[in-house]
Parts: C-alpha cells; sequence; structure tokens
C-alpha cells in the first residue's frame, strides 16, 4: 500500500466542502452500511447516542444534523463493515503484526470473538468467555493487588466506570490511572487548587452572554469541531474571539458551516480570531503575565488621575486571596522578559489586554497547549488570575472552559476512576457494600509506566484505549511491557497494545456505545459527562458487529465476579441485567452531584451536575479564589540551548489520538504521510537545510537514555522560531516518562526538548525514504 506524497498550503476554511469530501473518503473505505445515515441523524440527540469522539457539550435545542466531521468519521469507524475474526487472527502471528502500521491494525475492523494469547503459536486463539473470565480470575487471585494496574481510556459509560472503580477498590487498589492523567489531569489539579472546582465553570449558555473569548492551546476544527457552530454564532453577536497558538489552526482562522446550505452554496466563512498570537510553545505563562501587567498598571494609573480603572476591585477583595503579592510581583516583570518568554511583541500582548478590559464578560477556553506542559499547572494559574483581575468567574457569559478529550473522560472521574483517594467517596462505598477500601495512593499514568519499568507492575487491565501507543517513552516501555505476568485488553478495535503482551494474555472484544445493548430487563442505556460537567443518556440501537460481544459492563461484572469472593451487597448480575440499578447505586454513592440520576439523564441538554466555582463558592484551602504567582515564565521546564528546538506533537485532522483514519492532514496542507518535522523557513536555513531533506530527531535529556525518531521529511511551516512540531503517536519515542507537568504527572508533549540531524544521503532531491503508508497487510 503506497501513496502520494504532497505537502503544500491550505487555503480553505475549516468546515466546508473538505469536510464534506474527507468524510466521504473514510465512509466509502469503512464501506459503511446504508443504515449509518440514520445513526448520524441521531448522533448527539436527546433520544439518540452521544458521540464516541470528542467531549465537546450537546446542545438541548441540537441541529438536525448535530454532528461534525470528525465526529462522523468516529461513527464510520465503529459502524464499519469490516472484521477482525478468529480466522485473521489464525492467519497473522503476533509477530507479524507488530510490524503493522497503527493505521493498517484498526483497518481490519470490529473485533469479533475474544481470544487468548498462545505463546507456542505466537497467535491469538479463540477462547469461550467462561474460561476467560475463570483464567484471568484465577491469575489475579495469585498476584497482589497492588501490583495491578487497572486502567480506563475515557470512553466507557458512568456506569461501567462505576462497577469498574468498585471492582478494583474490592480488589485491594487504587491504581486506577485513566486516559484523563495524560490530558487535563493538569485541569483537575490546578482548578482544583485555585478555585475550588476541578472542571470547567461555563456551559453552552455562556456563549450567548460572552463579549470576549481567550482562547490558548485548542484545536477546535480538528479535536472539537461542533464548537465551531457555538463560536460562529457568537462571533455573528459581537463577541472578539482572541487566540494564543503557536500554529494557526484552521478552526480558529474561519469556518465555513457544512450545514447551511447558503455558506456552502456561495463559499461565505465566518472569521472567527479577531487576533490570533503565535506564542511560542510553552510560553503562555509569559503572554498571560504581560497581559495582566498591563491591566493592573493600567488600573493604578487611572485610579491615581480618579477616573474608574478596569479591574473588578470589589471581586477581588469579596472573592479573592494573593492579589497584593500576584500583582506587585507582575508588575516587577520587565516587558523585555516577557517578550523574550513569550516570543510576542508588548504591542500584541497590550492589544490582547485592551480587548479583554473592555469585554463586560470573558470565557477563557483551553486544551492540550497549556496542560502537557512541565509547567501545565502554572499555565492555569495564570490564566485563572487573568480572569479573576476582571471577576470572570462566576457570573454569566465567563469562566473557565477546559475543552475535555474523550466523550466521558470527565465523568469517569465523577464516579470513582481516579487513584487519588481523597477524591473518592471511600466511607461512602465502604458503608454501602460493606468492606474495607484501600485508603493509599494509587498509580497514575507516569507512575503505572514507572512501575512497569522497574518490574513493581505486574498486571494490566485495559477499559479500552491504546495504552502502549498513547505513553510516553515507546522504545523503552515496550519490551518492559512483555515482563508484566498478565495483560487483559478491553476493545472494539485491533491495536498495538493488544500486541506487545505479557507472560498471560488475553484480548476481550466489547459493544459499541452506537450498537444495541440487550439484557435480560431489555434494552439498555448508559450516561455521560460532557466537558461542561451535563449528563447526558445514550440509546444504542444498532446490530452488534458481532453476537459474540459482551457489553462493557458485562465484562466488567465477569472479571469481577471470577476475582473476588462473593458479596451480598454487589449484585453484579442484577446491575448487567438492569444498569438503572447501577445508576441508583451510583447516585447513593454522590447523593450531592448526581441526584436523580436515572430520571434526569433524559432532560435535553443534558442535567448539569453542580460546579461550586460557578456559583463563586470557592472550596480551596483559603475559602478563596487565588491568585498564585508562577515559578517561571517559561513552562517548558528546561533552558534553551543553541541547536536545540521546542518539539510540540500533534494530532492531524485524520485521527483520533492513536486511532489513524487516514493519512491526510488537510488544514496543514498535508497529504499522504505522518511522517513529517514541521519548522520554520528561517530555522530551516540558519541550520543550512532545506525543505524536503530527511532528518532525525534526539531527545536532550540527562538519564542517559538514547532517544530518538529517524527519517522525518523537514517541512518548511508557519511554527515560531525554536519550536518544531510532529505527529503523536509518532513522536512518543521522543518524551522521557520524567518529562511531565510538575504536580499531575501529565506527559509534557508540548515541548520536548529535542536537536535534529540531517539523515546520511537523505539531503532532499537526492533519495527519498519510503513515503506515504507505513506497512500494514501488503
Ligand atoms: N478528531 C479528533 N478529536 C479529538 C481527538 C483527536 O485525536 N481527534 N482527541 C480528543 C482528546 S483525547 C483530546 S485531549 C482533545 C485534544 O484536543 P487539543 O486540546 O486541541 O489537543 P492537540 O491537538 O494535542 O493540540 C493542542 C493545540 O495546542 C497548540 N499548542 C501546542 N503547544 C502550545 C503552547 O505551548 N501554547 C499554546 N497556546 N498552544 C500550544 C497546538 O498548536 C494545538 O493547536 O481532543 C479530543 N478530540
Ligand atoms: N505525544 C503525545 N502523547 C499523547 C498525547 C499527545 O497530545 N501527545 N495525548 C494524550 C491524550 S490527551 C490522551 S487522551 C491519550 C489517549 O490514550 P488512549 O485513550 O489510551 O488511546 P486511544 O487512541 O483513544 O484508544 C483507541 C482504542 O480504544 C479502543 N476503543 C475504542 N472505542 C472503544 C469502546 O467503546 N470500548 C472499548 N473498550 N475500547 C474502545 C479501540 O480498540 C482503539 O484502538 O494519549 C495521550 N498521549
Ligand atoms: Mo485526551
Amino acid at each position: 500500500m503506497s501513496q502520494d506524497v504532497s505537502i503544500g498550503p491550505y487555503d480553505a476554511p475549516s468546515g466546508g466542502w473538505g469536510s464534506v469530501r474527507s468524510l466521504g473518503d473514510i465512509m466509502l473505505r469503512e464501506k459503511v452500511p446504508p443504515a449509518t445515515g440514520r445513526e448520524l441523524y441521531r448522533q448527539n440527540k436527546n433520544d439518540g447516542f452521544m458521540c464516541v469522539s470528542c467531549a465537546w457539550a450537546k446542545p438541548s435545542r441540537p441541529n438536525p444534523f448535530e454532528f461534525c466531521e470528525n465526529g462522523a468519521k468516529a461513527t464510520a469507524w465503529e459502524l464499519t463493515s469490516h472484521r477482525t475474526t478468529p480466522a485473521f487472527f489464525a492467519a497473522h502471528t503476533v509477530t507479524e503484526l507488530r510490524g503493522w502500521s497503527d493505521y493498517a491494525l484498526e483497518q481490519q475492523g470490529r473485533l469479533t470473538d475474544p481470544l487468548r494469547y498462545d505463546r507456542a503459536s505466537d497467535r491469538y486463539v479463540p477462547v469461550s468467555w467462561e474460561d476467560a473470565f475463570r483464567e484471568i480470575g484465577a491469575e489475579l487471585r495469585k498476584l497482589d493487588p497492588k501490583s495491578t494496574v487497572f486502567y480506563s481510556s475515557g470512553r466507557a459509560s458512568l456506569e461501567t466506570s462505576y462497577m469498574y472503580g468498585l471492582f478494583a477498590r474490592l480488589y485491594g487498589h487504587n491504581n486506577l490511572p485513566d486516559s484523563s492523567n495524560m490530558c487535563h489531569e493538569t485541569t483537575s489539579v490546578a482548578l482544583k487548587e485555585v478555585i475550588g472546582s476541578p472542571v470547567g465553570t461555563t456551559t453552552l449558555a455562556d456563549f450567548e452572554h460572552c463579549e470576549c473569548i481567550l482562547s490558548f492551546g485548542q484545536n477546535v476544527g480538528s479535536n472539537a469541531p461542533r464548537m465551531l457552530h457555538q463560536l460562529q454564532e457568537s462571533v455573528r453577536r459581537g463577541t472578539v474571539v482572541i487566540t494564543f497558538n503557536p500554529l494557526r489552526e484552521r478552526g480558529w482562522e474561519r469556518f465555513t458551516n457544512p450545514q447551511s446550505p447558503v455558506e456552502m452554496s456561495t463559499g461565505a466563512e465566518t472569521r472567527i480570531s479577531a487576533q490570533y498570537h503565535q506564542v511560542k510553545a510553552g510560553g503562555d505563562i509569559a503572554a498571560m503575565a504581560g497581559m495582566c501587567k498591563w491591566l493592573i498598571e493600567t488600573d493604578d494609573a487611572a485610579r491615581a488621575r480618579g477616573e474608574a480603572g478596569i479591574l473588578d476591585h470589589g471581586f477581588i477583595a469579596e472573592h479573592t486571596t494573593g492579589f497584593e503579592e500576584f500583582s506587585q510581583r507582575i508588575c516587577a516583570t520587565s516587558w523585555e522578559e516577557i517578550e523574550r518568554e513569550s516570543g510576542l511583541p508588548r504591542s500584541a500582548l497590550i492589544e490582547a489586554a485592551a480587548v479583554y478590559a473592555r469585554a463586560k464578560t470573558t470565557m477563557a477556553i483551553y486544551g492540550m497547549g497549556l496542560t502537557q506542559h512541565v509547567g501545565g499547572e502554572q499555565n492555569l494559574h495564570m490564566l485563572v488570575a487573568l480572569m479573576l483581575l476582571r471577576g470572570n468567574i462566576g457570573k454569566p457569559g465567563a469562566g473557565m472552559c477546559p475543552v475535555r478529550g474523550h466523550s466521558n473522560v470527565q465523568g469517569q472521574r465523577t464516579v470513582g476512576i481516579s487513584e487519588k483517594p481523597e477524591l473518592v467517596p471511600l466511607d461512602k462505598l465502604a458503608g454501602q457494600y460493606g468492606f474495607e477500601p484501600p485508603r493509599d495512593k494509587g498509580m497514575n499514568t507516569v507512575e503505572a509506566c514507572e512501575g512497569i519499568l522497574s518490574g513493581k507492575v505486574r498486571a494490566f487491565i485495559g477499559l479500552g484505549g491504546n495504552f502502549v501507543r498513547a505513553i510516553p517513552d515507546t522504545d523503552r516501555m515496550e519490551p518492559a511491557w512483555t515482563r508484566m505476568h498478565l495483560t487483559v485488553q478491553v476493545a472494539t478495535k485491533l491495536n498495538r497494545s493488544h500486541l506487545i503482551n505479557g507472560e498471560v494474555a488475553f484480548l476481550l472484544p466489547c459493544r459499541g456505545r452506537i450498537e444495541r445493548d440487550t439484557q435480560a430487563t431489555g434494552d439498555q442505556c448508559v450516561t455521560m459527562e460532557d466537558s461542561t460537567a451535563c449528563i447526558h443518556a445514550s440509546y444504542g440501537e444498532r446490530e452488534p458487529a458481532s453476537p459474540n460481544l459482551l457489553s462493557e459492563p458485562a465484562i466488567v461484572a465477569g472479571l469481577a465476579k471470577a476475582t473476588l469472593a462473593p458479596n451480598p451487597k454487589v449484585d453484579w448480575d442484577g446491575w448487567v441485567a438492569d444498569y438503572g440499578r447501577v445508576r441508583d447505586a451510583i447516585e447513593e454513592t454522590y447523593p450531592e452531584e448526581l441526584r436523580g440520576l436515572n430520571d434526569r439523564m433524559s432532560v435535553p441538554g443534558g442535567f448539569h451536575r453542580p460546579v461550586p466555582a460557578r456559583e463563586r463558592v470557592w472550596k480551596t484551602k483559603s475559602g478563596k479564589a487565588e491568585f498564585r504567582l508562577p515559578k517561571s515564565l517559561n513552562a517548558t521546564g528546561f533552558t534553551d540551548q543553541d541547536g536545540q528546538f521546542r518539539l510540540v506533537t500533534l494530532r492531524s485532522n485524520d485521527q483520533f489520538n492513536t486511532t489513524i483514519y487516514g493519512y491526510h492532514d488537510r488544514f496543514r496542507g498535508v497529504k499522504g504521510t505522518r511522517e513529517v518535522l514541521f519548522m520554520n523557513p528561517e530555522d530551516i536555513r540558519a541550520m543550512q537545510l532545506s525543505d524536503g531533506d530527511v532528518v532525525g530527531v534526539e531527545t536532550v535529556s540527562e538519564d542517559g537514555e538514547h532517544r530518538s525518531v529517524a527519517k522525518l521529511r523537514l517541512t518548511g511551516f508557519d511554527i515560531p522560531r525554536g519550536c518544531v512540531g510532529g505527529y503523536y503517536p509518532e513522536c512518543n519515542p521522543l518524551l522521557p516518562v520524567g518529562h511531565h507537568a510538575e504536580e499531575s504527572k501529565t506527559p509534557a508533549a508540548k515541548s520536548i526538548p529535542v536537536r535534529i540531524h540531517v539523515e546520511k544521503d537523505f539531503h532532499s532531491g537526492r533519495t527519498q525514504p519510503e513515503q506515504g503508508l507505513p506497512p500494514g497487510p501488503g
């Protein structure tokens, strides 16, 4: 399989005809059955199913088609007519499959039957569900529970997640990392510290009242495209959008609504950002400090003249602590330092601050560009401080809007998937189920990786996801992985994590969310929480991909029953028969947050669970919202050296995390390859290299490990000098496990210190490396 590579500017807006064509391609490739049209119509509707792609909010009055290009790709991916059957595994050894690309593996389609790894033949062979559960249970009973890790990717429902967390605690550990540990864990830690609520404080209704939007480090056009509808409407009402991002992401620039016949036929586009500031990767603290400095100094000067100031002093006095020290230190910071660290001129920061100063209400929208840094928490402390200066938290049209990743990643945390015992109502669980839950801190993702490297972790259960591919340090982690005793993966499609096996390994296929889930009492629905803390029911209708699939709750119950001694207070079978009973149990554990779950899950637009900071109730140590000073203006955690770059790892428009839908990244003008390294043309010249050269990248680190990725095609790109960009997960061998946000331990995937060298014999115009699609089934 090979594909032509072409790289060049792409001029069209986000949305528009480009999105229709891209969707058409994948529909064709997945050979989706004609009935898929109906599923797209049901996507994100009140009586439909919640999109399996991102966690963006679902409106109470949905559009006729409440889905986006990438949500539809995710639906097509799940409803594909391709199948990965036992016959496929009979034909290919696991060693052979390890040589296939991520794309080729998932392209085989939905898994159909439970499988056990047979070491003698190096193949996966079919196993009955009973035998799989019995054998896994027997293995787990032999192990020390504290040496095992139960991971979840953020897709499983509230029901499954609650059961899974309870299973782990009844078994005896809190080792419950989830994808959030690689993602918005920084939000959960940092927002909790300074505003007392670990989640966003805004809902969709706030878009209707906000006058200014500050966006930092999020790629709306690819990763939360449905938000473009809210952005477009807000801009039309007069909201001014200001974006900070090293890359010019098309979604934040302009948008044509593919669902508007008028816009599509006339080519009308909406300009989204009025200002676009290409901050250096890791330079946001400095940029925000510049804005704060101007605001505070301008306010001081105005008030000295007897005029009204621009800060909300009433709010600051009543609701916050730390303002005096914060303002003194920020004002003492020089513009020279701010400009150097942010990479932005003082005039640009003042331009942004002046708009912010005039807006009565401002929302702050952000993503991985702030959370995945060594100084990730400081990024968020600074963003909160900027918002507090003008009382922009806890009033309509204003507040924090972290854009979460997986469709239920926030909800999993709400119902007990957490390695932090203090975040889980353990006393409540103890009373409800008559047991003594473990109280010690469990492992998060980075700690699980360290445990696997050191041999301390003996077993890993993955509820969805592709852990081995998503984590840092691929080349160190893969060999360590095989030293575990037991690995069990619950999944819908084959991925690389299923091919790096422990001594004993199982692959358990599950139904997807779009599929009908019939149990003893009838068809079941499940619930999830979106990025704005709204909880929705989701109803699957499609025939499951194979009759031999179990639902995720049934798999968790099967594993739990086979592992644990019977407990009369936990009716696993009753729960699987009727998910409404799981919701009753969830409600009993979380009476304040989730009261009435079974009744309220069907409220149009979802029901909003209480977020105290939204009401200006600050559950922080001080009881107030806190101004915190950053330790440094540089969020990267390292000092730049000559010849060293800050590597930003990126998602393309044709992927969902490690799931690669295709090899095009339309908005960035890349076609047919993911093996590229984006670099500023002036840096290319300064290094005496040329566009198209084939380069190798090496991590600069002091731990004695060699980390490199070879054969990337150097690509001139509009990215700040000193920064380079490459794709995730291909660049994960470069990310050291130890390079993470200081407190949350979220891997710092947005600034890895690297050096670049040209690969011998690969100067442009001479030999080209094999470009196009990496290996697959021939
Ligand atoms: N189609 C699709 N949708 C998805 C996903 C997907 O892979 N595909 N993934 C889902 C998941 S799990 C998540 S977490 C979200 C991720 O969605 P995003 O939060 O958008 O994550 P990324 O694509 O990693 O890129 C973040 C953005 O940060 C910018 N950036 C990098 N470094 C910096 C910096 O230092 N400062 C600033 N200001 N910006 C920076 C990058 O240029 C990029 O535009 O999307 C979810 N939705
Ligand atoms: N360098 C770098 N690394 C990163 C990031 C980055 O920006 N840069 N981003 C990080 C982030 S934000 C995240 S969230 C992680 C993602 O990490 P993960 O959540 O672990 O990975 P995914 O790629 O989302 O998982 C895809 C797999 O999930 C399975 N799956 C899909 N649907 C279902 C389902 O309904 N049930 C079950 N049981 N399985 C299902 C399929 O088998 C599919 O192959 O990666 C992180 N890693
Ligand atoms: Mo994520």
